[in-house]
């Protein structure tokens, strides 16, 4: 795509994104794009020119509150304005597919909300898009901001590093429980049709990525397990991001509550991955532990600037999981923020997603990671998941 010319002020060519959808991820985003230029040295002058939604008013109300130049309507004609370069998905994944190969198709570099897409057919219609895209220098990411998070950012790099020697065991939870209570409305997250999956889409995505990102793996069979404990809910007459006002009206519960499953990795490790929204009490608890022939790491959301480490050669007497607080400018992303010892908090992973992607967008021939293509071998995995549960559990292969 044509490079934009650089500012006579700054040396660097200006980038104009659209982001589409404006709830809970769209503020997320928002936070990220302005805040990643204020505290990296980016490529690009980031302009925040266009924030869409499908409710004028909302949209327009948005725009002021999230910090977006202007506000629109209508995505099919966003994604072709010629002041927009970047285009960031924040809606649900009933409309990823259309968007993301609209914006592709256009020229526009594409930063899409995790998962993918709903169903396998449309991640890969958009993993299709991305690689011809790809050809002539359009760029696309999905947004498993996870993999930011700057004590997972180290887990990687010491795994990558042999620290934990082969890998033997995975052990990795998403754990939320925002509906447990049975008159919590029936918001989109709970409905097929927009979201696709239940916990297994909005949480567990996340640790399958994460778990073969870290142990650069992927799974290649699944046994699985789900449940819908609450199939009725009360319709909502309003709702923003996880919150929402019950009506009077009931409706089906059409996703899963909980998923679980076990599977195997290509190199032959065992994994146990389980995401639910009704593990009562823990209320962002995504946990990760790999178990390798030489020590093992273990992470939990719960307290995200902490990682720990067991190193299977310190001696008998010294042995025990060591507490690293991953806060140091020596440490992952951490540098460009406060002082030592001065932690992180849930956004920051969607700012370091905003520095790492237009990194990639600036260097030539760079792809940023991960890929449409890993989005979609995630999706393989869900439906291998969800293929399996039906079939009682039956082993599955990925693919
Ligand atoms: C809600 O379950 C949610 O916001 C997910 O949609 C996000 O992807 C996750 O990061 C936190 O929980």
């Amino acid at each position: 795509m044509p490079r934009p010319s650089p500012d006579p002020v700054s040396g660097r060519p200006r980038l104009g994104v659209a982001m589409i959808g404006h709830s809970f991820m769209g503020a997320v985003h928002s936070q990220a794009w302005r805040t990643a230029p204020r505290v990296f040295d980016l490529p690009f002058d980031v302009d925040m020119t266009v924030v869409c939604g499908r409710d004028p008013k909302g949209t327009a109300r948005a725009a002021e509150r999230l910090g977006w130049g202007d506000w629109a309507a209508d995505w099919q004609q966003v994604v072709r304005r010629d002041d927009v370069d970047v285009v960031d998905i924040c809606t649900p994944g009933d409309s990823h597919a259309d968007i993301a190969t609209a914006a592709l198709a256009a020229g526009k570099h594409v930063l899409c909300e995790k998962p993918l897409a709903n169903t396998v057919e449309e991640a890969e219609r958009m993993a299709a898009a991305a690689q011809v895209a790809a050809e002539a220098g359009v760029r696309s990411m999905v947004g498993f901001n996870n993999r930011r998070v700057p004590a997972l950012a180290h887990a990687a790099r010491l795994i990558a590093e042999g620290r934990i020697g082969e890998v033997r065991h995975v052990r990795a939870q998403y754990l939320q429980d925002w509906i447990v209570d049975p008159e919590f409305p029936l918001v989109w997250r709970l409905r097929k049709e927009r979201a696709g999956s239940g916990a297994l889409g909005d949480l567990g995505s996340h640790v399958i990525d994460l778990l073969q990102h870290l142990t650069g793996e992927r799974l290649t069979g699944v046994s699985a397990t789900q449940a819908t404990f609450v199939t009725e809910r009360p319709l909502p007459t309003e709702s923003s991001g996880l919150s929402a006002r019950a009506g009077e009206q009931r409706g089906q519960v059409t996703v899963d509550d909980a998923t679980a499953f076990t599977g195997r990795l290509e190199g032959g490790a065992l994994v146990v991955v389980e995401a639910t929204r009704f593990a009562t009490g823990r209320k962002n608890a995504m946990r990760i532990e790999v178990n390798g022939s030489r020590g093992s790491v273990a992470f939990d959301f719960e307290s995200m600037n902490e990682l720990l480490l067991y190193d299977a050669d310190d001696p008998e007497t010294e042995a025990g999981f060591r507490r690293i607080l991953v806060t140091e400018p020596e440490h992952p992303y951490l540098g460009a923020w406060w002082p030592p010892g001065h932690g992180l908090g849930y956004e920051h992973a969607f700012v370091h997603q905003v520095h790492d992607f237009l990194t990639a967008v600036a260097e030539d021939g760079s792809e940023p990671r991960p890929s449409f293509a890993d989005g979609l071998q995630v999706q393989y995995v869900m439906r291998a998941v969800e293929r399996s549960a039906a079939d009682s559990s039956r082993w599955t292969s990925v693919g």
